[in-house]
């Protein structure tokens, strides 16, 4: 996503250093793995995480997740996009061995009835942990599946009583350049900033996410509370969340700000609307294939192959333009 002319993107920011050999996929490939036993294995999996990752309490799961084998824990907490901790994907599990997430306060403030400055157990407890299994998409046309735990968004959001006037919401990541390297450099404008309209934000889908693979979320993905909206390109699924606001106009976002012509407000993925410098209209599963030179791509789907619960969310508007 940087912005540089063509030439100058190295094949490493576009195929990984390395590509992981999956043993899932091979289980799976060989037959080993049905649909049913995935279900239950994401959950346990957190079996085989490393003790220092807290395991969380009470995760029920959700009977929509994918069947498609999960990515692994390795995956997806060592191949990252967090530009507050650099730019690398390697970068983000590098270098926030610093950063403290706890304790962890979100402002809600704009149009709401209920406005205040809450602590992360005050959003968070209230709620019954869902494990959810999502696509999750990048712009940069890579992909992968993950098992999410967090709280539909919308169950949040009601209990901080949004007025008639809120049209959208507007959210803030942590500013702290002495626990993230990365932002004591300007490669973005810092606080890194996202926005949904009401119904986006409110559509059942769309997750505050705590965990992945039953265990509290690690820094790189965002730690303690970041968002995940599966029919939109990764960008739109900020991290360490430390605002939210309801806004009566279409709030500024990072992308969009950064570059206009290629990034827009809604960014739901779309295999028909090319980025300027690349196609949408496959992905590489990141630790698919062995090697760059075997990296299986498959199709993208519309909506991120959530089109049958979105698409109602857009009619009437020209997804060309509205990209
Ligand atoms: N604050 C913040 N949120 C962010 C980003 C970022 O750089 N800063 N990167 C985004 C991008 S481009 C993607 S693809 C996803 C990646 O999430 P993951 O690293 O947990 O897979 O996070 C998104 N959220
Ligand atoms: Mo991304």
């Amino acid at each position: 996503m940087l912005i540089r002319r063509p030439p100058d993107i190295k094949s490493s920011e576009i195929t990984p250093e390395r590509h992981y050999f999956n043993r899932r996929e091979l289980l799976r490939s060989a037959g080993f793995i049905g649909a049913g036993a995935l279900l239950s294995q994401a959950v346990a999996a957190a079996d085989g995480i490393p003790a220092s990752h807290r395991r969380l309490a009470g995760v029920q799961r959700w009977p929509g997740s994918l069947r498609d084998a999960p990515n692994t824990f390795e995956e997806i907490t060592t191949y990252n996009n967090f530009y507050e901790f650099g730019t690398g994907k390697s970068d983000p599990a590098e270098a926030s061995g610093r950063f403290r997430p706890k304790p962890w306060k979100v402002k809600i403030d704009g149009e709401t009835d209920a406005p205040g400055t809450y602590d992360y157990d005050t959003i968070v407890k209230p709620h019954a942990l869902e494990e959810r299994i999502y696509r999750l998409r990048c712009v940069e046309a890579w992909s992968m599946v993950v098992p999410w735990v967090g709280i539909p968004l919308r169950d949040v959001l009601k209990r901080y009583k949004p007025t008639s006037r809120a049209k959208y919401v507007a959210f803030e990541t942590v500013v702290r350049p002495a626990e993230m390297p990365g932002q004591r450099s300007r490669t973005l404008d810092w606080p890194y900033v996202e926005g949904l309209t009401i119904a986006e934000a409110m559509h059942p889908l769309t997750l505050l996410v705590v965990g992945v693979y039953g265990v509290e979320l690690p820094a790189q993905n965002g730690a303690p509370l970041r968002l995940m909206v599966p029919w939109k390109y990764g960008f739109k699924s900020i991290k360490s969340i430390v605002r939210i606001s309801f806004t009566e106009k279409q709030p500024p976002t990072t992308w969009s700000m950064s570059a206009p012509d290629e990034y827009g407000f809604y960014a739901n993925v779309n295999p028909e609307v090319d980025h300027p410098r690349w196609s949408q209209a496959t992905e590489r599963r990141v630790g698919s294939g062995i090697g760059s030179l075997f990296a299986a791509r498959q199709d993208t789907l519309m909506f991120n192959g959530y089109a049958d619960q979105v698409a109602s969310l857009y009619t009437g508007l020209d997804l060309t333009r509205n990209f």
